[in-house]
């Protein structure tokens, strides 16, 4: 399949710039020290952006499209969906001084976000939808990363003809926005098996390739160059932007 980036070249260099402001921002021991206190990150405090623009009721988009490599469709992912997921686990590894590990139940007594928002796909199209979960902040002030770590990486069930699984990754900074979640529900039902079930990321300040779905592995890093193509995730690795800014 062959896509476009709907980047242009001056859009680029702004990303760039973005991602140099985003990584400086992501070394500094404020980020560290307020994923510690397990507070969210003050962006207004912090510089590169604020929060993504909510919607109302009405706004939502009944019909949200589907984008991805296919739905698992293996005897392990089969089977969590029939059992309702309860084997599901989400292991919160890697840099971390706390490892975790979570039941879906677990997750779901965790939920306090519920926000509506617009996912941009960069193909060009969009879809506003309901997102509820628990704050990926949250989960990573339970683990606490350790100082060196600086990158979030997300590992999928799925994998393409190729047998490449879907992987993605984001920085500290971005990891810890109010609106990084962890999402379990779409307008208000759990999230169906086509949405990423059980447990999707979904964040709506970056390109909607970095809301990895089906992620049962958050793993903290102080580098993505050795995981999988070493570009941080599974477009990147055929040359997406790894900064994704909207
Ligand atoms: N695991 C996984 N996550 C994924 C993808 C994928 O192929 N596999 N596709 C991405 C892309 S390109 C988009 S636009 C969104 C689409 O999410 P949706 O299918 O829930 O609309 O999922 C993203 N997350
Ligand atoms: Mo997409």
């Amino acid at each position: 399949m062959k896509r476009r980036l709907f980047v242009s070249i001056g859009g680029a260099a702004a990303l760039a710039g973005c991602a140099r402001i985003s990584n400086a921002v992501n070394d500094n021991g404020l980020v560290h020290s307020i994923i510690g206190a397990a507070q969210p990150l003050d962006h207004a405090l912090i510089g590169t952006h604020g929060r993504v623009r909510t919607y109302r009721e009405s706004d939502i988009d009944a019909d949200f499209r589907i984008d991805s490599l296919d739905t698992p469709s293996d005897s392990h992912y089969r089977d969590l969906v029939k059992t309702d997921y309860a084997g599901y686990r989400l292991v919160v590894d890697g840099a971390v001084e706390a490892k975790q590990v979570f039941a879906l139940a677990e997750l779901r007594a965790m939920q306090t976000y519920s926000e509506i928002t617009r996912h941009d796909c960069v193909e060009g199209w969009s879809a506003i939808g309901k997102w509820a979960g628990v704050p990926l902040a949250t989960v990573l002030a339970m683990a606490k990363p350790t100082p060196a770590t600086r990158y979030v990486v997300f590992h999928c069930f799925d994998r393409d003809s190729g047998g490449q699984p879907y992987y993605e990754s984001l920085d500290l900074h971005e990891a810890a926005h109010p609106q990084t979640v962890l999402a379990l529900a779409l307008n208000d039902r759990p999230l169906e098996p086509d949405h990423g079930a059980p447990v999707r990321l979904r964040v709506p300040t970056q390109l909607g390739y970095k809301s990895a779905k089906w992620v049962y592995r958050v793993e903290l890093a102080d580098s993505f160059r050795a995981i999988h193509g070493g570009n941080g995730g599974y477009w990147e690795d055929q040359g997406y932007e790894w900064y994704a800014g909207i």
